[in-house]
């Protein structure tokens, strides 16, 4: 166990081998440390006095790109999620979860810092944090919690991120292109360290952050789907590559949803399942059009569902509105920690036992480009049913990877040249199109009538009260955020 110890990470460099007094020795003396720096957040670690229940152990299931409409327990009745069904089953399942951004990098930056975009500083994908913020595993960590990730993380830098880092990750299959991305989160790495979590260091909370790739492009083909069976949704255009290529995708969720099945196998053969939150979401939408890259519900929904046995009621569903940026506060509250004022969200836990059916009045959610493929920014703000949009450069057509990356077959611009050529002879589709790549500067829609928001009302005189409300909600949370760029559009 000694050697598999030996391989974990701590703030990017390798943990240096050692017995397992000397490691014991040197974190009691890192907590002593703690005690007397700083620091810009207040802790509270729960008493483990007589009586005191130990404190729960927190797991992140963090798929990525998997839309809400894409699972057995939301409605799809054609998507194979057993195992996401079964959580949902024994937990709690959100309906109204959002990503604050539409972007992998930027939303869990949001994650794992309570922090939204501006002021966490990744507001474009693959950029780094403000180098002076705090973060989930430095708050958790003082509050006397092992901080593990597992596989995709996708923030930076390591300095403010600053927990263990265990390699798990699938080697690539040659016979599939995974292009922009790893073949997954290999499980079987998972599984022997909680094996080694509980031999060693029992004593000490668990969190452990596991990032799978699926369902993230490229797809793998398709074993399992018919299909000419799948229903196609309002925001995609019906032809043969799309029926594939969703088919694809289809096969990359069961994927994922296998995965998590296994990493639920080893939490329960590990002894984890009692005293263990585990959560299943992904970072938002899929890489389709009008969804990832977008602020529409289709890239910023995702699938929510908690289990925590004998404390969340199984097979509940709740409306309570969240958004990512209330993750590390719900966390730091589950660890015993106290609120931390500075953070943009606020902790859930209420809704988690049962006390509260609301939580956020408003969500707000960020994009910008990456100057390339996706040249669109956005920003927007959310109460239960209306979405309100401010488009920055409405000048521009919408494009991502998926509109304009031609070497794909069957994914990509493959598909969407599928799209653009039925426009040619079918008016509908022509109007789609249209809808999909053109945007004026503001947008207000119906989610209700509306789910995948394309008949936008902020022009309509019966909407101009509605529409002012919301420019001035946006408005004062663009200024909270200073946010400049969004700010200087708003004029
Ligand atoms: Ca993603």
């Amino acid at each position: 166990m000694k050697a598999q110890s030996s391989k974990f990470k701590v703030q990017g460099k390798l943990q240096a081998p050692g017995s397992n007094s000397s490691v014991r020795r040197s974190r009691a003396l890192l907590g002593a440390l703690l005690l007397f720096l700083p620091l810009s957040f207040e802790l509270c670690p729960l008493s483990f006095g007589a009586g005191a229940a130990p404190r729960p152990n927190l797991v992140l299931f963090l798929s990525d790109d998997h839309g809400v409409d894409f699972v057995g327990c939301y409605g799809n009745k054609s998507v194979h999620t057993p195992n996401m069904d079964a959580l949902a089953k024994d937990g709690l399942r959100f309906t109204r979860a959002f990503a604050g951004s539409p972007t992998c990098s930027p939303s869990r930056a949001i994650i794992f810092t309570g922090l939204h975009s501006a002021r966490n500083g990744t507001m474009g994908n693959h950029t780094d944090c403000r180098p002076d913020i705090q973060s989930l595993p430095t708050y958790l960590k003082a509050l006397g919690y092992r901080v593990v990730a597992a596989n995709k993380t996708d923030v930076r830098p390591a300095s403010v991120f600053g927990w263990e880092v265990l390699p798990a990750t699938l080697p690539k299959n040659p016979n599939i292109n995974r292009r922009y991305r790893p073949e997954g989160l290999d499980t079987a790495k998972v599984d022997t360290f909680l094996a080694s979590h509980t031999k060693e260091r029992a004593d000490e909370p668990l969190c452990l952050l596991l990032g799978d790739n699926a369902p993230h492009v490229v797809w793998e083909p398709n074993r399992d789907y018919d299909p000419a069976a799948l229903p196609i949704p309002p925001n995609m255009v019906d032809t043969p590559k799309t029926r594939a290529a969703l088919a694809n995708y289809y096969q990359d969720i069961t994927t994922a949803d296998r995965h998590l099945g296994e990493v639920m196998a080893s939490l329960k053969r590990h002894g984890f399942e009692k005293n263990t939150v585990l959560l299943y979401t992904s970072d938002q939408g899929p890489e389709w059009p009008h969804c990832k890259w977008t602020c529409y519900d289709t890239g910023l929904r995702v699938p929510f569902i908690v289990r925590w046995p004998g404390v969340v009621k199984a097979g509940a569903t709740t409306g309570a509105m969240i958004s990512f940026a209330d993750l590390t506060p719900l966390f730091v509250d589950l660890a015993g920690g106290k609120p931390i004022a500075s953070l943009d969200g606020r902790s859930f836990k209420d809704v988690l036992l049962g006390k509260a059916s609301k939580h956020d009045e408003f969500i707000y959610a960020s994009h910008t480009g990456d100057g390339e493929m996706n040249v669109f920014p956005q920003r927007c703000v959310r109460d239960e049913r209306w979405k309100f949009i401010l488009n920055l450069k409405p000048e521009n057509k919408w494009t991502t990877h998926f509109t304009k990356v031609m070497d794909i077959p069957g994914s990509h611009g493959d598909v969407y040249a599928t799209w653009l050529d039925k426009a040619k002879s079918d008016a509908a589709t022509a109007k789609f199109i249209e809808t999909i790549e053109r945007h004026p500067k503001w947008e207000l829609h119906d989610t209700e009538a509306d789910p995948y928001e394309l008949n936008n009302l902020a022009a309509q005189p019966a909407q101009a009260a509605r529409v002012s409300a919301m420019k001035t909600s946006l408005q004062e949370w663009l200024t909270r955020q200073q946010d400049k760029e969004a700010l200087e559009a708003m004029k």
